[in-house]
Order: C-alpha cells, then structure tokens, then sequence
C-alpha cells in the first residue's frame, strides 16, 4: 500500500518510521512518504497561506502549491480506473472516522492525506482533488486540533495495521475494542494475586465455555456503562 501526506510539518510524520509501521515500511509492504507543500511554492518566503476573499478571521491556505503537490504526487496514477487514489483531506467538518473507515481505507492501493492547517484550505482545491482520485473530508472526533497531521498521523496506524502482514499476530486483530462493535474486555495476567487484588477466579477455571461468556458479559457491560451509543448503531 502507498501512502504520502502532504503537510507544511512533514516532521510530524517522523512517528510513523517507529515501531510496527517502521518494521512495514522497511519490509516494503508499506509505502509511506511525507511532502513539505512548501517545496511547491515558488516566491522566496515559500508562501502557502492568504487572506479570504470576503473577509472573516485567519487565514486560508492558497491553491497553487496543493495543485502542484497533487499533479507531482498523483502523477502515477494517471489511468486508473480501478482502484482509484483516495485524497483525503483532514478537516473538523469532515465525517468521523471509525474502524469501519479504517477497514474500508486499508483496501486500497494508495491515499493520499492533505493537512490542512489555519483556517482551512480554499474549496477550490478539493474541486481539483476530485479530478485525480476519490474525495473524502474526515475528522477524528468532536474536538478541534491546529492542524490535520496528528489526525493524519492516527488514521495512518489505524488503516496500516489492518494491512495483511503489519501486525505479525493476524489474531491479535480479531479480539479488540471496535472489531464487533464493542469495547475489548479486561485483561489479566500473572501474578494470579497482586497486591492483594485477585484475577477473576473463571479465568483460572479452565473453562472455556465459562471464560467465553465472561468476557462476553464484561464486553456488552462496560459498552453499557461508557459507550451506549455504540449499542444502538
Ligand atoms: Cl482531521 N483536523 C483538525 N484540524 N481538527 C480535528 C480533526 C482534523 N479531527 C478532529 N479535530
């Protein structure tokens, strides 16, 4: 799978050489590459922001440079029709990204992030976006950060690690928060007593069947308890 994000901070990104995706990208199974949307500017101060036509707070990010950054880093996919390139553009405004947006993403051969910082970036970029490959606008929770490459950063490893071959335990994918639709029960493991705190007595038990349905019911609980909207979807 091929991945690049085009940010003003390509250095927020250096998280993503560690650990399992590090081990990835070496193995070449993924294909991830930062690009610095000011080396598509061309004036001396390497200018990628302006004011709104219209007035309002901030500034906005100009077109030029993301054009250029598209044509350069899209030019490859020139001709595909079947897997298209996904752009997405990280925004507050955009749906919420969820295990199911991971799963569907982690399908494809190649997305592109573009993170927006200021104010936003000028509409008529994503206009041109949707010339090159497939658009979404996603957000990663009700909350407001400065700008898209931390969101960036977490949808990578969330879509990465589902990527056949990025996790070494296939397994470890199937039993964890999200994967059914409900949070990951609570785990334990030796000492059997610690600290006077004992481990559930069914899980020393044996029995499998017994265990199965524990965790099951400390699944649909805690769901209950923290997460009831995830009961209703
Ligand atoms: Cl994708 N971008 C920014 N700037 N803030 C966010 C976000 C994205 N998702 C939640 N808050």
């Amino acid at each position: 799978m091929r991945i690049d994000a085009i940010s003003i901070f390509a250095d927020y990104f250096q998280a993503l050489d560690l650990s399992l995706l590090g081990k990835a990208q070496a193995s070449g199974i993924l294909d991830f590459k930062a690009h610095d949307l000011r080396d598509y500017t061309h004036d001396k101060h390497k200018t990628v922001d302006d004011t709104p036509y219209g007035g309002g707070a901030g500034m906005l990010m100009k077109p030029e440079p993301w054009g250029e950054a598209f044509d350069d880093i899209l030019s490859d996919d020139l001709n595909q029709t079947d897997d298209r390139p996904v752009i997405i553009f990280t925004s507050p405004a955009g749906e919420v990204f969820k295990q199911a947006t991971a799963h569907e993403l982690a399908q494809r051969k190649h997305l592109v992030f573009a993170c927006g910082r200021y104010e936003g970036i000028d509409q008529r970029v994503v206009e041109y976006a949707a010339t090159k490959g497939e658009v979404r606008l996603i957000s990663i929770g009700d909350y407001v950060l400065n700008g898209g490459e931390v969101a960036a950063i977490a949808m990578i490893e969330a879509i990465a690690r589902l990527v056949p071959g990025v996790i070494g335990n296939a397994e470890s994918l199937i039993e964890e928060s999200h994967s059914d639709g409900l949070l990951e029960y609570p785990s334990y493991t030796k000492p059997s007593v610690w600290r006077g705190l004992e481990v559930p007595p069914v899980l020393l038990s044996g029995n499998h069947a017994a265990i199965a349905k524990w965790r099951h019911d400390q699944q649909v609980e805690r769901t209950r308890q923290v997460r009831p909207d995830l009961l209703d979807e």
